[in-house]
């Protein structure tokens, strides 16, 4: 059995292939069977003269996604998909497959979402997570690069990560424990033995919105790096996301094609990219009409307004406090503000990456956690870190979803994830 992705090293030689029927169509004594076995598709032919009985009658037989073995001789074409068909000689039903429910036809989204485990087998989601696994394969390829450990972090947790308001809270044998919002706090205490560090993993927030942007399960990656600060943080940024969008156009453009994303705004995404301060985004976003004050965190709509007319990812850097999460470093040179930043998709996707410089004085991290209201004891331990060797340092978390939306151009990122979680949606 060969793989139809290999088929080029076959050319003229007879190999089986096993795999799905995708559609059949008999003209007569000729019948064409699109059949996909995972690593491609590929066109086979059967002419009634040149195959057996059986296998004749079985291709009568076949159904959308049931299992067959085809054998038969590898031709180049270039018309046919991939460039290569089959000239078949023998076809077996291995497994039948009765009223699939995906026709090619139109479904409603609530449809295809509760048959998620069917629908990921359809070209367009095939190719979303296809370019998902290649971004996840270039966060590893990039971070090993440049010589980042990776630290696997706990998913069950006892202190609070980012807002209290989106907890999914379990009972851990008598005690509260809850799902990761991030893995940040504890890639900040692997910085000190490693340096770079970074996680990946899912985190879980227990969002009630139904955007399309919101998802209860994502993944994140998370850098954290000893002795940068928020600059160093924000050129880290730009290299890194410009590295996975290259790796996506390099080594995705099939399945790029198949979502019919228009790539030329992709390839202008090199470092540097713009950066403006939040004062100057309130400033920018009042210009443009929006009642936006300062002090507010910038919702969905603001972000969109504020790419519109750029084509690069945005940085928009040092927000107010209240704005933001206990851990970000006070800004010294404007004390209402920290040292964070988030990074603006183009094209209205918003923001892919939240990031900041981690207040590194113990007494400010400690006022910070009590002005929260969070339970001190819960933090002991990431108080230590400030007690036991303190250092100026850095990190962001990129949400995986998020940016394949982006890349691949797609509405929503729920097709970005192979089984979403929504705050509606536990099946399948
Ligand atoms: O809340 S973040 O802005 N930041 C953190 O969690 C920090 N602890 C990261 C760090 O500095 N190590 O989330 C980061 C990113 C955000 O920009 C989105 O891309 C993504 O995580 N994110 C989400 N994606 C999908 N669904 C939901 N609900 C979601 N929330 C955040």
């Amino acid at each position: 059995m060969v793989d139809i992705k290999r088929l080029g090293e076959h050319v003229g030689e007879v190999v089986e292939i096993r795999g799905w029927v995708e559609t059949k169509r008999t003209h007569g004594k000729v019948a064409f069977l699109v059949v996909r076995d995972g690593t491609g598709i590929l066109q086979c032919v059967l002419v009634k003269s040149q195959v057996d009985e059986a296998s004749w009658e079985t291709h009568d037989t076949l159904t959308q996604e049931c299992v067959v073995s085809v054998t038969g001789e590898v031709r180049e074409d270039a018309r046919a998909p991939g460039g290569y068909e089959l000239g078949v000689e023998k076809l077996v039903l291995l497994a039948p497959s009765e009223d699939y429910p995906i026709q090619p036809k139109e479904h409603g989204v609530d449809f295809l979402l509760d048959h998620r485990h069917l629908w990921i087998r359809s070209a367009r989601q095939r190719a979303g997570l296809r370019v998902r696994a290649e971004v996840e394969q270039a966060v590893h390829d990039f971070f090993y690069a440049r010589d980042f450990v990776r630290i696997d972090t706990p998913i069950l947790t006892g202190s609070i990560g980012e807002h209290a308001g989106t907890l999914f809270k379990t009972d851990y044998f008598g005690q509260d424990a809850y799902l990761a919002q991030t893995g940040q706090l504890y890639v900040e205490a692997a910085c000190p033995a490693f340096r770079r560090v970074y996680c990946f993993g899912p985190t879980f927030r227990a969002e009630k919105s139904k955007t399309r942007r919101h998802l209860t399960e994502f993944w994140m990656v998370e850098p954290e790096v000893a002795f940068a600060d928020s600059d160093d943080n924000m050129r880290l940024q730009e290299e890194f996301v410009s590295y996975l969008v290259e790796r996506a156009l390099e080594r995705c453009s099939e399945e790029l094609k198949i979502l019919e994303r228009d790539t030329s705004a992709l390839e202008r995404v090199r470092p540097p990219f713009p950066r403006i301060s939040y004062s100057e985004a309130v400033d920018e976003l009042q210009a443009k009409g929006s009642d936006i004050q300062w002090g507010e965190d910038l919702g969905a709509p603001d972000e969109v307004a504020l790419v519109e007319d750029r084509d690069l990812p945005l940085f928009v850097y040092n927000y107010p406090k209240e704005a933001k999460a206990f851990y970000m470093k006070e800004n010294p040179e404007d004390p209402r503000t920290v040292l964070c930043d988030d990074l603006l998709a183009p094209e209205g996707y918003g923001e892919i990456i939240g990031g900041s410089q981690r207040e590194d004085d113990l007494d400010r991290l400690r006022e910070r956690i009590r002005e929260e209201g969070l339970p001190e004891e819960a933090y002991a331990w990431y108080l230590d870190l400030r007690r036991y060797g303190t250092f100026p340092h850095s990190g962001f978390g990129l949400g995986i979803e998020r940016t394949v939306a982006w890349i691949t151009g797609r509405r929503h990122i729920r097709e970005l994830i192979p089984f979403p979680r929504l705050m509606n949606r536990l099946y399948p």
